[in-house]
C-alpha cells in the first residue's frame, strides 16, 4: 500500500458497534445476576487498536438515537475516534449484545440486533465523504450480514473507496449466528475480489474454499484479486502471501486466555498500523510480527478492545522489554 498525499484519516471502518453487557462471573448467563457495560462491534475494536498505536481511524456507523446510541459515540470519541461522520436513526434502535463465559473456549454471544439502526444501511449512504482525507478502508463480513441491503453498501463502499485511491481491507469475520451458511458463503466469496488485503482465518478459509493447504489458500485468494492474503492460524501464529513471498511467523506467548472475542480485530489493527508505513523490505514481517502481538494480548483481557496497548507498550513488549510497574 501506499500513502495518499495530505491524508488527515489513516483508516476508515464502517460496521455496526453495539452495547456490550459482559456476566461479572462465569457460568450460565441465565445465573447471571451482574453484569459490566461496554461497547463491542469488529470495525470499532480496529478503529479503537488503530487509534492506540497512533493511527486516526474514523468509524462510520448508525446507531439509535437512543442512550445506547450515546454511549457508543461517547465511548468511541473518548478513544480518540472520529465519529463525526456517524449517523443517528430516531426509528430504530441501537443493538445490544452479551457474551457468556463457560470457563471454557470461546464465550458464547447473543445478538439483539435485528431490526437495528445499523441493519438498515444501504448503499445510498454511503457517501463520497465518507473517504475524504482517508488512506484505507477496513471492512468485515458481519456488516454484509446484518440486513437486506447491508452487502450491497459494503459492496458500494468498497468500490468508491478503490475509485478514489484508497486501498482496501476484508475481514471475513463469519458469524454464522446472522446469516445461512449459503449466503454467507456467496456473500463473501463476492466481496474478496474488491479488497487489497483479505485476512482470514483457517476456519473462514475453509468454509469458503473447502479443505486445502494453507499455501493452496493464499494462492487461491490472491488469483481472486487481492494484492497480499493473511491467513490467521490463532494459536500457531500466523501466515502472509504477498507478491512472490510466503512468510511464516510464530504464535505470541499466552500465558492465560480469558476471553478470545476481538482477538482478530486486535490482529487486523496491529498489522494495518504497520501497513501504513511506507514500504520496505521487512514491512511485511513487522505487520505480521505486531498483528500477532496484538492479538495475542487481546486474548488475554476480558472486553474485546480494553486491554490493547498504546504504541509505546507494543513496542516494549515487541523489543522484549519489561514495563516499569511499581
Ligand atoms: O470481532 C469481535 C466482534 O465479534 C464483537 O465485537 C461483536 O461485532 C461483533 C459481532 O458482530 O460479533
Amino acid at each position: 500500500m501506499t500513502a495518499r498525499s495530505g491524508a488527515s484519516v489513516d483508516v476508515v471502518t464502517i460496521g455496526e458497534s453495539m452495547v456490550s453487557m459482559q456476566p461479572m462471573s462465569e457460568g450460565p448467563l441465565a445465573y447471571a445476576p451482574l453484569f459490566t457495560r461496554t461497547i463491542a462491534g469488529a470495525e470499532s475494536n480496529v478503529a479503537i487498536g488503530l487509534t492506540r498505536l497512533g493511527r486516526k481511524a474514523r468509524w462510520i456507523g448508525r446507531v439509535g438515537a437512543d442512550p445506547f446510541g450515546d454511549i457508543i459515540l461517547s465511548t468511541l470519541a473518548g478513544e480518540g475516534v472520529d465519529v463525526s461522520l456517524a449517523e443517528r436513526d430516531p426509528s430504530f434502535p441501537t443493538a445490544i449484545y452479551f457474551k457468556e463465559f463457560k470457563g471454557y473456549g470461546d464465550p458464547n454471544v447473543y445478538y439483539y440486533r435485528k431490526g437495528s439502526a445499523a441493519s438498515r444501511l444501504a448503499p445510498e449512504h454511503v457517501k463520497p465523504e465518507w473517504f475524504e482525507g482517508a488512506r484505507h478502508l477496513h471492512v468485515t463480513g458481519i456488516t454484509p450480514a446484518l440486513g437486506p441491503h447491508t452487502a450491497d453498501a459494503v459492496r458500494e463502499a468498497m468500490r468508491q473507496a478503490r475509485s478514489i485511491g484508497l486501498t482496501v481491507s476484508f475481514d471475513p469475520n463469519l458469524r454464522r449466528k446472522l446469516w445461512s451458511e449459503e449466503e454467507a458463503r456467496r456473500t463473501l466469496l463476492s466481496l474478496v475480489p474488491l479488497c487489497d488485503l483479505f485476512l482470514p482465518g483457517l476456519e473462514e478459509a475453509e468454509f469458503l474454499l473447502g479443505e486445502r493447504t494453507e499455501e493452496e489458500y493464499g494462492q487461491l485468494f490472491r488469483e481472486m484479486g487481492p494484492k497480499t492474503v493473511v491467513l490467521k492460524l490463532g494459536e500457531r501464529g500466523a501466515i502472509g502471501f504477498e507478491e512472490d513471498r510466503t512468510l511464516r511467523v510464530p504464535p505470541d506467548r499466552v500465558p492465560r486466555i480469558v476471553d478470545t472475542v476481538g482477538a482478530g480485530d486486535a490482529f487486523a489493527a496491529g498489522l494495518l498500523s504497520v501497513y501504513l508505513e511506507p514500504e520496505d523490505e521487512h514491512r511485511f514481517e513487522r505487520a505480521l510480527r505486531t498483528a500477532n502481538a496484538m492479538g495475542a494480548l487481546a486474548v488475554q483481557y476480558r472486553g474485546d478492545w480494553e486491554g490493547l496497548p498504546k504504541a509505546a507498550e507494543l513496542e516494549r513488549l515487541l523489543s522484549g522489554g519489561k514495563d516499569v510497574t511499581r
